[in-house]
């Protein structure tokens, strides 16, 4: 693209200039504002996997809007999570890494790092965890994947029954007495609730229900719990399946409990130089801040894209009218297709900011166009290395295509179009530039204070303010930066004497100054801090710095599992595991098919026993049928899957021009078969590792153009 477009009554687009496109969207989201008030606005991402810089400014926007929802991927995997740290920790913001490379002993529960990596050098880690024989690898996952492969415990649990399982080890660690009561003591509170729980878990009966044989469950309970030290990593296998929030306490009871936590080898938190989230009230404390439709309340300042369609298609006074999509494919990646595209129709404004025409693009009143990733200065802000921590500001590498705007200039001129910031900033851009030619004499901060005090509303838009006026003093390309000069403040006056460990020194608030140019100056990216293993201590938000053991309402949830009937849907006898990570996909950005060496058409797996009850025969093709609706798929025999498990990936389904200009989709759009009902009760995240679906043989000679199409 370059140009904005706007979508024309005949759903065709029309290429406009900036000063339109920015003048009329600014219209409307005024208009808006002004006819059902801020809540009638809603934001979506805002940065996607290696992309966070430009999505900060979106806050600025959403501030004059007066919009409090930002929907994100975050909140449909990773709230529960979160949540739990904020129960456990004091703060949803305190986020727990595991040091994989140190450990001992080393779970992946419910993640395939061999295909979806997530830490750094993910495959080589791996490798040399499989060859040490003094180190030992478990992985928990129905499917025997790549990373499974290299285990020296593979706990292959029964899709959906991980409670179960982690209950059951929990349940051997408190009844043998295998815990650490020394740690404990002295750096947990309430843990006597939790152990009391913990010792009535019916270990052979949950083991049993989870699929795994108890002598494995004992020996890796035992192991765990008697290692040096051990570290838990886990992701979307316990997070988007059955009891999702349980999982995640349970998961980190399994560390806490045995106290493999801030010390080497374990779980730890770690500090984030530009925080990726916020920390959100409890529910019942949420009042406003809930949607007026469904009722959700935020968790780390966050909302699921799970409920985004009801808060859109519905005809309550207040539903959301107009929203701003940057950096997500929500047509795509959320929960039920179909209601997403019914919802997008009810949609009085929908502004997408993108590099491609993505499925969201086309549903868009108006699309904007943004470099990539290597044409602008940009930064991922998942940094969640401990101790060592570090931070890569990449820089251009090529220019940006003419008619593209980078984000920041993007929602900077949306907001002086709404009024709500100045076009120049005269005198503080001048300080700026002098601060940078003179950091000593450190001018900018004392004007920024006073700017911002003598106009308190432009104290929400402090990154657009920032944009502006030290943007302008940065090297052209990097102007961008100038939001991570505020976080280098913030970040060297929390965590001092880490950054000065790491090599950065200069006497007060110098030390910001003086972060803040090494990362400008490190193309490369750099260290920026380098941790002490008690500093987990101090990141503790809990009035006494112990870990608050006991979470109620999940106690009873673990009390209640036993008594939990199998959930089985005679109809619907599969469970299909509904986007996962392989080789050739990358969520939704992987969109020109010849990009792929395999898997083309994104083939459903399906153990030979299934091919077989199934009579598929070459060249078939399966259909898959889901409570949300169904497709036809191509498939694949794999060992990887047990009987009735199967799997299709993820970010398939993307339309992409072929020689001819013709934009017709490649494989399956997993998201057509999703429900958004389907999903964890308290945090909406979806259930989306175990849709419960219906197979059937299409033979090779029935309509093969009909291929994985919308119902
Ligand atoms: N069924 C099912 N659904 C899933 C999942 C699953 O496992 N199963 N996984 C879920 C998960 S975990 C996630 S995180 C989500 C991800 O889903 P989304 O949050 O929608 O994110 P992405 O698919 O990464 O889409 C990123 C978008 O950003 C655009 N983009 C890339 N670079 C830039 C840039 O520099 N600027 C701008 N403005 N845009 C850019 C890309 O073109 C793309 O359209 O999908 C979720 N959906
Ligand atoms: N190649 C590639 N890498 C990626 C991405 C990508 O799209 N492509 N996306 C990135 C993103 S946004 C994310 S969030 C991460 C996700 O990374 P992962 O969570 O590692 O990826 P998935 O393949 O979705 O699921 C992980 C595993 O969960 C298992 N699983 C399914 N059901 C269950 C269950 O009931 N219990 C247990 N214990 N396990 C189960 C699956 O068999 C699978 O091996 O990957 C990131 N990395
Ligand atoms: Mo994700």
């Amino acid at each position: 693209m370059t140009h904005p477009l706007e979508r024309q009554p005949d759903g065709s687009f029309r290429e406009v200039s900036w000063e339109h496109a920015i003048r009329a969207i600014a219209g409307k989201l005024a208009q808006l504002r002004r006819d059902h008030g801020g809540h009638s606005l809603a934001y979506y991402g805002g940065g996607g996997q290696g992309n966070h810089l430009g999505g900060v400014y979106g806050s600025s926007l959403r501030a004059a809007l007066g919009s409090p929802y930002v929907y994100s991927a975050l909140a449909q995997e990773k709230t529960g999570d979160f949540w739990v740290n904020g129960r456990l920790f004091g703060r949803q913001t305190c986020h727990a890494t595991s040091d994989v490379e140190g450990a001992q002993v080393v779970v992946f529960l419910g993640t395939n790092p061999f295909q979806s990596h997530g830490f750094p050098r993910a495959r080589r880690v791996l490798q040399a965890l499989h060859k040490d024989p003094a180190r030992t690898l478990v992985v928990i996952d129905p499917r025997r994947t790549e990373t499974a492969r290299l285990a020296d415990e593979h706990l292959q649990v029964r899709p959906g029954h991980d409670a179960f399982l982690l209950a059951a080890l929990l349940g051997v660690i408190a009844q043998e007495q295998l815990h650490d009561a020394t740690f404990l003591e002295a750096h947990t509170t309430e843990s006597a609730p939790v152990l009391a729980a913990l010792g009535e878990v019916p270990v052979a009966d949950f083991a049993a229900r989870s699929g795994v044989p108890l002598e494995q469950v004992q020996r890796v309970a035992r192991l765990f719990a008697g290692a040096r030290s051990a570290t838990v990593r886990a992701d979307l296998g316990i997070q988007q399946s059955r009891h999702s929030t349980l999982n995640s306490y349970l998961e980190k009871l399994l560390y806490l409990v045995c106290g493999h936590f801030a010390r080497p080898g374990t779980n730890s938190l770690h500090s984030f130089l530009v925080p990726l989230i916020g920390h959100s009230p409890e529910p019942e404390h949420a009042g406003g801040l809930r949607t007026r439709v469904t009722g959700m309340h935020p968790i780390a300042k966050l909302y699921p894209p799970n409920v985004l369609p009801a808060e859109i298609d519905s005809d309550h006074p207040e539903r959301v009218r107009g929203l701003i999509v940057d950096s997500a494919n929500p047509l795509r990646s959320g929960a039920d297709s179909p209601a997403y595209r019914a919802a997008f129709s009810r949609l009085e404004l929908a502004v997408t900011i993108d590099v491609a025409l993505t499925e969201t693009a086309a549903l868009s009143h108006f699309v904007l166009p943004a470099p990539s990733q290597f044409e602008k200065a940009e930064a991922t802000f998942f940094n969640l290395g401990f101790p060592h921590n570090s931070f890569h500001l990449r820089h251009p590498l090529l220019p940006a295509p003419p008619g593209t705007l980078p984000e920041p200039e993007i929602y900077r001129r949306l907001c002086v179009a709404l009024g709500a910031l100045p076009e120049r900033f005269p005198l503080l851009e001048r300080v700026a530039r002098l601060d940078r030619r003179a950091p000593r004499l450190r001018l900018f901060p004392a004007a920024l204070k006073a700017k911002l005090a003598l106009n308190p509303k432009l104290a929400p838009l402090t990154p657009l303010v920032l944009y502006a006026t030290l943007g302008r003093a940065l090297p052209t390309g990097l102007e961008a930066a100038a939001v991570v000069w505020g976080a280098a403040q913030f970040y060297a006056r929390r965590h001092r004497e880490a950054v000065e460990r790491a090599g950065i020194r200069a006497a007060g608030a110098g030390l910001g100054e003086a972060l803040f140019a090494r990362i400008l100056g490190s193309p490369r990216g750099t260290p920026i801090s380098e941790h002490a293993w008690d500093d987990t201590w101090s990141m503790l938000r809990t009035p006494e710095r112990k870990v608050q053991l006991a979470i109620p309402s999940l106690l009873e949830e673990l009390a209640g599992l036993a008594d939990e009937p199998d959930a089985r849907d005679p109809a619907r006898p599969f469970l299909l595991m509904a986007g996962e990570r392989r080789a050739y996909n990358a969520n939704t950005i992987y969109r020109d098919p010849a990009w792929r060496k395999t898997d083309a058409e994104g083939a459903l797996w399906l153990h030979p026993d299934d091919v077989a009850r199934l009579e598929l025969c070459p060249g078939d093709r399966v259909l898959v049928q889901a409570e949300g609706g169904e497709a036809q798929v191509a498939w694949q025999a794999s060992e990887v899957v047990p009987p009735g498990l199967v799997s299709l990936p993820h970010g398939y389904g993307l339309v992409h021009p072929d020689a001819d200009g013709a934009r017709t989709p490649t494989g399956p759009s997993v998201n057509e078969l999703t429900s958004a009902a389907h999903c964890d009760p308290f945090t909406r995240t979806p259930f989306h590792k175990g849709v419960p679906v219906q197979l059937a043989r299409v033979p090779r000679a029935a309509d093969e153009a009909s291929f994985a199409r919308p119902t």
